[in-house]
């Protein structure tokens, strides 16, 4: 990591993936034990999958949000270390994260974009109107806004759909001094790509992840290992660069 001038800290973006939540307990999505092992992205993940079998959408769905809800799913060191990272950074700071869980939520963390959706938010396509909705979902399921049934979906991003807040990523991406990606694959795109925006604006590039991910290369920084032991490591040496 390059001098880091306390007077004047960079601008910091971070990017988290599965491999964050999965020591709380939650699947990632390619790893050999991952979701797209067991279910078809082409049945559960596009607007055409849930327009052919909502039902089917739903359940999947349905399952994962029992899943988050259950005794037992909690944030780990590594929410919480970031979590604490806004609160103590003294330059600008943006968490994106591609997960629809809300660990980083229960963990502390409020500069926060969840870029794919979240998972305990239900959308009515007629109204367009947001709902939190923890329970199941189902094509009978009436939008508490305008009480038509049949439209409500998840409040997720499929494969082919725009993610959200864009513009606002964007934006952090053009100041960002410093961005570090956590926990994910880097297959996704728009995400997988954050790292190449950011070198155009000459930040500082950090991988912290189990395995080397796709576009490892693009980081001049590279840590390996559980998120839930080396986010925290690398928290604390980053906050005391700045004291
Ligand atoms: C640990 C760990 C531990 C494990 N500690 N680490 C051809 C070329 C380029 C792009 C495209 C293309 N064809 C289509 C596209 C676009 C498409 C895309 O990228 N497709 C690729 C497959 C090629 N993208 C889209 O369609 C997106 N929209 C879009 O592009 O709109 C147009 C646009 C244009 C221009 C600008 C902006 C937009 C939408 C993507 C939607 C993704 N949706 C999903 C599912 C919905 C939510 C849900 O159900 O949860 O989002 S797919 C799934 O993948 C989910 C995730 O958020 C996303 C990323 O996965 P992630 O987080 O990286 O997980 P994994 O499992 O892949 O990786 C986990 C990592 O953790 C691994 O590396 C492990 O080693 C590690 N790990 N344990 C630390 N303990």
């Amino acid at each position: 990591m390059p001098e880091l001038d306390a007077s004047n800290p960079p601008a910091l973006v971070i990017l988290t993936g599965a491999g964050i939540s999965k020591e709380s307990g939650l699947d990632t999505f390619r790893d050999a034990d991952g979701i797209w092992a067991r279910v078809r992205i082409e049945d559960v993940a596009t607007p055409e999958a849930f327009a052919r079998d909502p039902e089917r959408v739903h359940a999947f769905y349905n399952a994962r949000r029992r899943g988050l809800c259950g005794a037992g799913i909690a944030p780990n060191p590594g929410h919480r270390a970031l979590a604490r990272l806004e609160q103590d950074w003294p330059g600008e700071f943006l968490l994106v994260t591609q997960n629809i869980d809300d660990l980083h939520e229960r963990a502390g963390s409020a500069k926060l974009v969840h870029m794919h959706g979240e998972l305990l938010k239900a959308r009515c396509e007629r109204c367009d109107a947001v709902h939190r909705h923890e329970g199941d979902l189902s094509a009978a399921t009436a939008c508490p806004g305008c009480a038509g049934r049949g439209g409500i979906r998840p409040h997720v991003v499929w494969f082919g759909e725009m993610p959200f807040e864009m513009e606002r990523i964007d934006a952090a991406l053009r100041r960002c001094g410093l961005f570090v990606s956590i926990g994910t694959s880097g297959n996704v795109y728009p995400a997988a790509g954050f790292v190449q925006q950011a070198l155009l604006s000459r930040a500082h590039t950090v991988e912290l992840n189990l395995e080397p991910s796709e576009g490892a290369s693009l980081f001049r920084e590279r840590h390996y290992g559980p998120a839930s032991e080396i986010v925290p490591a690398f928290v604390e040496r980053l906050l005391r660069r700045t004291r």
